[in-house]
């Protein structure tokens, strides 16, 4: 059976909307994986970070890759895009969380499902409530009640 995940998408090096859209594209081709929504894509201020504005996004996609093998998928991914990591929260071309897996919480040295900063974020909160309002984050709940607490974070769709 699929499991229903969700990814946020954030690049804020070189041409960051173009690398969103890219990766995307790339999303959809792994193996035993369907795209199911697609946020709009944000601009938004750096938060706990310096550099450039982000481009930022959500999507939803259909897999039947367990958690792990798609954490995995996701940073081959982001290192195809030539990202580095000099330091925590540098800036970068690509950066691509796991935000929720399922209705399924994971607590392992590699992975923690739901993505532990996902509700203090405008840049996650948003898109995510775009593409599924009604979304429910295990162990916390319903994802809307914590948009209020996030509305002096800079964030604006792109056209
Ligand atoms: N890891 C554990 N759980 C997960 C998960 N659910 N999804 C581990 C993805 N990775 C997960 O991640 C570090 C380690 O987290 C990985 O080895 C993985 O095993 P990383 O991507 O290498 O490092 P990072 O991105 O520097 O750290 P982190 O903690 O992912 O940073 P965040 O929390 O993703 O924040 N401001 C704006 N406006 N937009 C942004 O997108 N992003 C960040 C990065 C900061 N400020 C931002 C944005
Ligand atoms: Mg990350």
């Amino acid at each position: 059976m699929p499991v229903s995940a969700k990814i946020g998408i954030g690049a804020n090096l070189g041409d960051a909307r173009d690398t969103v859209l890219q990766a995307i594209q790339r999303l959809v081709q792994f193996p035993q994986t369907t795209l199911t929504k697609q946020s709009s894509l944000y601009q938004t201020a750096p938060l706990d970070a310096g550099g450039d504005d982000y481009v930022n996004a959500v999507v939803e996609i259909q897999t039947e890759l367990n958690a792990l093998t798609l954490l995995h998928k996701l940073q081959e991914l982001e290192l195809a895009f030539g990202r580095e990591r000099p330091y925590r929260n540098a800036p970068r071309t690509l950066d691509l969380d796991l935000l929720l897996y399922g209705s399924q919480e994971i607590n392992t040295d590699s992975l923690i499902v739901p993505h532990p900063r996902m509700t203090e974020r405008a840049f996650v909160l948003l898109p995510l409530l775009q593409i599924d309002p009604l979304v429910d984050i295990p162990g916390l709940g319903a994802a809307q009640k914590f948009a209020a607490a996030v509305t002096e974070q800079v964030i604006q769709k792109i056209a």
